[in-house]
């Protein structure tokens, strides 16, 4: 029975699908209603929200638990986790405190404590430097000309400085052999992007003709291996075989870098017909902790990562398709009255504010309900139907395509069809067995067309390889 089952293996590594862990939510729920006092069943919920990503109900949880038993230990450690995920350091240390001082020959408690401890004093030291001066860009120290490329290095290079058609296709074959780009072309790409993201608006908006088509893709973090995939059932990109990806293209899969260089290789090449949108995964504090940070300071430096995350910023927020179809990460608005107007005036250069409009557009998600509730990831909030039918309505839209979510089919439609959340990340963390998908939008009708896919196989390098020691799963 499923009892036994979360009894005898919910802990296990081995390969939980997101079924599983709804059924475990329902199961702890159900428990709860027949005994509100239980600190276990809080907790015991607490793992498979922070297992679904709902650090927010993670957190409520957990807190939860220990408001039914403030010497429940395993409760300090859940606490503690919802909030590192939620980047909220401070607040996770005070409660790895306390279960080191309550256990103090707790080998992995100290290690956590003392991991989480040198985020905080980093996160001081930048701050302190960071108002000391206006902070410089890292192209500003970069001399790329004068970088050489070892006669060793048989890989691909760029033709005078440009990324070409032949320069990509020899780069994705370079990088399926798991082999690294010179960091020379690295930082050409890195420099030349960020000069090309930097011009767009906030808000971009394009036109179909009757005749053309794009493709909008979801999430794919990391998962290069699918992105060759997507490429191979759907054609390469190229001017008349436009796509767009809505953000969170690193963290998570381990093959992020390459995801990444890829993807502003073809920006790079054809930048009036491959669009790129900002996730909240393209953010220092995500990147710290689910792996693109670590996976850069691996396969290149940290000065890398630093102008990594200068480009994320200049990622544009949205995009709107013919004045009718509104294309984000992650949702619409914490309050109502938000116009396209509004998104145009983003000052976007920054990482993320706690809330405001660049929050919700990165972060929110859509509920069934009518109305707003508090987020189930703890930032931002979730939108009902009404919310959407009032945005639309005062913008003059159709409806939204947005991602951020993990789907069983890889896209769901909601909100009457006016809220659309396509994902592009098929077996998600090599473990929730879902489809990816993608959608076709043509400039005649505006009507979305769902093709849907499954993962193919990667190279045995674990999801969250390089993440944050306190975020790899087997420590939650
Ligand atoms: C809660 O999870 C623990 C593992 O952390 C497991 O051993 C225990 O059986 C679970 N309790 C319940 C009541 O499901
Ligand atoms: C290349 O680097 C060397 C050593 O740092 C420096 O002396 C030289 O001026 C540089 N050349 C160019 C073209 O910038
Ligand atoms: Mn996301």
């Amino acid at each position: 029975s499923y009892r036994n089952k979360i009894h005898s293996n919910f802990l296990c590594d081995i390969c939980f699908s997101e079924k599983d862990y709804e059924n475990a939510i329902k199961y702890y729920t159900e428990a709860l209603e027949l005994n509100p006092s239980n600190a276990i069943y809080y907790s015991n919920r607490s793992l498979a929200y922070l297992r679904t990503e709902c650090y927010g109900y993670a957190l409520a949880d957990a807190t939860k638990a220990l408001e039914v038993d403030k010497n429940y230990i395993k409760g300090y450690y859940r606490r503690a986790t919802s909030n590192m995920a939620l980047g909220k350091f401070k607040a996770a240390l005070k409660d790895y405190e306390t279960v080191v001082r309550v256990r103090p020959n707790d080998k992995d408690a100290r290690m956590k404590y003392q991991e989480c401890n040198k985020i905080v004093k980093q996160k001081a030291f930048e701050r302190a430097i960071a108002s000391d001066e206006t902070k410089k860009s890292v192209v500003d120290s970069l001399d790329i000309e004068n970088m050489t490329i070892e006669d060793d290095y048989v890989g691909p290079k760029l033709e005078d400085s440009k990324v070409t058609l032949t320069f990509m296709k020899e780069m994705m074959d370079w990088f399926k052999d798991q082999k690294k780009l010179h960091r020379k072309c690295a930082y050409q790409i890195l420099v030349q992007v960020k000069d090309v993201l930097s011009k767009l608006p906030s808000l971009v908006e394009i036109t179909l003709k009757e005749t053309e088509k794009i493709t909008i893709c979801g999430d794919t973090h990391g998962q290069y291996y699918d992105l060759l995939n997507i490429f191979k059932l759907n054609g390469l990109p190229s001017e008349t075989n436009p796509y767009l990806f809505n953000g969170d293209f690193v963290d998570r899969g381990s093959f992020s870098v390459e995801v990444i260089l890829t993807l502003f290789g073809f920006k790079l090449l054809y930048p009036d017909n491959f669009h790129l949108l900002r996730g909240n995964h393209e953010t220092d504090n995500m990147n710290q902790m689910y792996g693109f940070e670590g996976e850069v300071k691996a396969k290149y430096t940290a000065q890398m990562f630093q102008l990594f995350s200068e480009v994320f910023q200049w990622l544009p927020l949205a995009q709107c398709i013919n004045s009718k179809v509104l294309v984000m990460h992650g949702g619409l608005f914490s309050e109502d009255g938000v116009t396209l107007e509004d998104l145009r005036k983003i000052d976007r250069n920054r990482q993320p504010p706690d809330s405001g409009p660049m929050c919700d557009l990165l972060w929110s998600d859509p509920q069934p309900q009518n109305g707003r509730s508090i987020s189930k990831r703890g930032v931002s909030c979730q939108f009902g139907p009404d919310v959407t039918e009032r945005f639309l309505e005062q913008n003059k839209l159709d409806f939204i395509v947005r991602s951020h979510e993990v789907k069983a089919e890889g896209y769901e439609v909601t909100h009457s069809g006016k809220c659309i959340t396509v994902f592009s990340a098929p077996n998600y963390c090599d473990q929730m067995g879902n489809k990816g998908a993608y959608i076709h939008l043509r400039g005649s009708d505006l009507k979305p067309e769902f093709h849907q896919f499954t993962a193919v196989p990667h190279p045995n390098v674990k999801p969250m390889a390089y993440a944050n020691t306190l975020m790899q799963l087997g420590m939650m």
